[in-house]
């Protein structure tokens, strides 16, 4: 390609990683996940230039929308949805795909282009993604990202409605997400590991994005002192999270006889790819504020698809009673509460949330603590 500068050897890109990584799978089937993959990493090359143009693309600041969550929506909310909205239409193995931004799915009709009827049963795939994650950090320029998951379309030939989406975790066919930051990375599974490519941007126009595989068979460290949680909440926890934070925090002269550090980003994506990278747990856990709403993040485009991802790479994912992938949805934008990383903290953990008897021993107020308690 004119202008491109020529791999180094043995440097191979996303479709050729593809090719190779889905040849054992039935031919149709192949074809329909690397072009449909390769199409979701399109948008996210596209995504990655107008976050990075930032004000000068108009993609700062919030929109004067909100979205059926009530969420006052950012500009690059939209611009991102959009973006993969009009990527997956033009896909034709896509059956329908939903996002974090809509309230109901959306097919190829929805957008004046091929009739998903006239899509007829080639269409295999259902795709469901959270377009903008880690929006509070848009202008911040703090990292962002985008996240996917690729399901079988379990009622091919007709128009799949929510219901075709209610799929367990470990039925996903590929899930990842693009990181927005110094570089561009994409992470990827589609079920044989995790790979992670980076977005080539010596490429001439960008119009032709080549990501590059940059690390193969990606793992996940069993054991970690790092831990992510947004402490601010510590009052709402249940105990058992309270319990093991407060151990942590209590370091090397408590019960863990080790210091632990800790780190939040505000972004899921950051946070899971800090754990990919060098091992950690990240906990968005249940809280008391409001007991019908089981947490913050979502099932099916940000706690799924980041489970598939970590048990992929050796990790372990849980509600802090049953395994991410193990839960079936019963609606799109279902909240579940999020603990994944390191197998054996998140082993400690569940154990924890199994052992709701056991009292806190470590006051999170003792020495070593966040807050100085005022003398009696
Ligand atoms: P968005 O997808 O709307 O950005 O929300 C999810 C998220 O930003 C996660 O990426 C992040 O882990 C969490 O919310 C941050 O929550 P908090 O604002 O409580 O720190």
């Amino acid at each position: 390609m004119p202008g491109t500068a020529p791999l180094m050897s043995g440097q191979i890109t996303l479709d050729e990683a593809l090719a190779l990584q889905l040849a054992d799978m039935p031919a149709e089937l192949a074809q329909s996940l690397r072009e449909t993959l390769v199409t979701i990493a399109q948008a996210c090359a596209e995504i990655a230039e107008i976050a990075a143009m930032g004000s000068l693309a108009d993609a700062h600041g919030a929109a004067d929308s909100s979205n059926s969550h009530g969420e006052v929506q950012q500009k690059l909310d939209l611009l991102a949805d959009d973006r993969m909205s009009a990527a997956l239409s033009q896909c034709p193995h896509v059956a329908a795909w939903a996002s974090e931004e809509h309230e109901h799915i959306h097919t190829a009709e929805d957008r004046g282009t091929q009739p998903e009827n006239q899509r007829g049963s080639h269409a295999r795939l259902l795709v469901v993604y959270d377009p903008l994650d880690g929006s509070s950090n848009i202008e911040s320029n703090i990292s962002i990202g985008t996240i996917f998951s690729v399901l079988p379309h379990p009622y091919r030939g007709t128009t799949p409605g929510d219901a075709g989406f209610m799929q367990p975790g470990h039925q996903q066919l590929a899930a990842g997400y693009v990181l927005y930051g110094p570089a561009t990375i994409l992470v990827l599974t589609c079920r044989q590991g995790v790979q992670m490519y980076t977005l080539d941007r010596r490429t001439a126009a960008w119009k032709t994005p080549r990501w590059v595989l940059t690390r193969d068979q990606v793992t996940i460290a069993p054991q970690t002192r790092e831990f992510a949680i947004n402490s601010s909440n510590q009052r709402f926890w249940e105990k058992p999270v309270q319990r093991y934070v407060a151990e942590c925090v209590a370091g090397d002269s408590g019960p863990r006889m080790k210091d632990f550090n800790m780190r939040w980003v505000a972004s899921m994506v950051a946070e899971v790819h800090r754990i990919m990278t060098r091992g950690g747990v990240f906990l968005y856990p249940r809280d008391t504020r409001e007991p019908r709403k089981p947490g913050r993040l979502r099932l099916m485009y940000e706690a799924a698809p980041m489970a598939l991802l970590v048990e992929q790479a050796g990790g372990r994912s849980s509600n802090g009673t049953t395994d991410l992938l193990n839960l079936v949805p019963d609606t799109l934008h279902q909240r579940v509460p999020v603990i994944m990383g390191s197998r054996e903290e998140v082993d400690r953990i569940v154990g924890y949330h199994a052992d709701p008897h056991e009292n806190v021993s470590w006051q999170l107020f003792k020495t070593r603590s966040l807050f100085v308690q005022p003398q009696a």
